[in-house]
């Protein structure tokens, strides 16, 4: 992480302790909004105007905060307005590093090596870690944002008639109930992965892991009384922020993660839904399970000796068939 804009080689996949040995995740700190007319948005300054070519996504494919930005940069077509860097899969000693592993693109706006030297570019006495996903802002060379619930909102509405219309993923009439999804699968499903993946005492693993699987079975009725998305007909942001953590499910969370009761595939409901979603025009672009699987496998302090396995099977993303991996 940055200490006062100096990287420090003390680098823990772990980003804090609660007392009970649970993890705890940094808070983002550039909170700015892009918006049609540059006036501020809910928080942090104005200036930041839509235009198209002015602004740049910095994403890991491994990283579902990350992924999520991604799949609204597709789904608004702002892919020709936003340019996109992919760092390695695999975080370096120092950090995310923009590398050569397949499916990366280099930092082709700030030419930088390693994520963290953006932080400093934006803020030389930078504290924290240096995450993805970032919007940086090529005109005024900042960090305009680094919050991906923010930079879904962002590219909902932030971006004028330069997005598509067609599809709202925060509908007002529909925000009050979003807002409850997200503060119910966030903490518990979203995050609860990772607590129970980073939770250093058996207490805070139990717990953590209890809400995961507490929270896909409600989920799961959910789904199989209605649908076809969370809220009915409408796709919005809700899907976003679920399907990202569950297309990582059985590649990365059952394993690594220690996430074991149950696998996606055994949902019937979730599962088609999964599919439904992984359907939905120009998303399957933003799913890559190899980036996932080798960033998630190459966490040292879950898997030392890096072996990263060859399966599960995914039938229609990412199949595998022991003839082709043992041959
Ligand atoms: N609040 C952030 C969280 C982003 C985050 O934690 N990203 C992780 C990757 S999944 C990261 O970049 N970690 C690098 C580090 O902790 O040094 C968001 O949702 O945008």
């Amino acid at each position: 992480m940055l200490v006062n804009g100096k990287w420090t080689e003390d680098w823990q996949p772990v980003q804090a302790k609660d007392a009970k040995g649970g993890f705890v995740r940094q808070t983002s700190s550039f909170r700015n909004f892009v918006t049609p007319d540059g006036a501020p948005g809910p928080t942090g300054e104005g200036g930041f105007k839509a235009e198209a070519g002015r602004y740049h996504l910095y994403v890991a494919l491994i990283c579902p905060w990350a992924c999520r930005t991604l799949m609204a940069r597709k789904l608004k077509g702002l892919e020709d307005v936003i340019s996109v860097s992919i760092v390695d899969p695999n975080l370096s000693d120092k950090g995310w590093r923009f590398g050569d592993y397949p499916g990366t693109i280099p930092d082709t706006v700030n030419h930088a090596e390693f994520m963290y030297e953006l932080y400093v570019k934006a803020d030389p006495t930078y504290t924290g870690r240096a995450t993805v996903p970032v919007l940086w802002d090529k005109k005024t060379g900042t960090i305009v944002n680094n919050e991906s619930a923010d930079i879904l909102r962002i590219f909902n509405t932030g971006f004028g008639d330069l997005a598509n219309d067609a599809i709202d993923l925060y509908p007002e009439d529909l925000r009050a109930e979003i807002d409850t999804l997200n503060d119910w699968i966030y903490p518990n499903l979203n995050n609860g992965v990772y607590r129970t993946g980073f939770a250093t005492t058996q207490v805070a693993y139990d717990e953590a892991f209890g809400q995961v699987f507490r929270t896909l079975d409600a989920l799961e009725e959910r789904l199989a009384g209605g649908g076809p998305f969370l809220l009915g007909e409408r796709f919005t942001e809700a899907d976003i922020r679920l399907f990202v953590t569950l297309i990582r499910f059985d590649a990365a969370y059952h394993g690594a993660f220690k996430c074991n009761l149950r696998r996606l595939a055994d949902y019937k409901a979730l599962s088609a839904y999964l599919y439904r979603v992984y359907g939905l025009p120009g998303v399957a672009e933003t799913v890559n399970i190899d980036h996932i699987k080798h960033g998630y496998y190459s966490i040292k302090s879950l898997n030392p000796n890096g072996i990263v396995p060859l399966g599960p099977d995914l039938p229609g993303i990412y199949p595998v068939s022991v003839k082709e991996v043992t041959a």
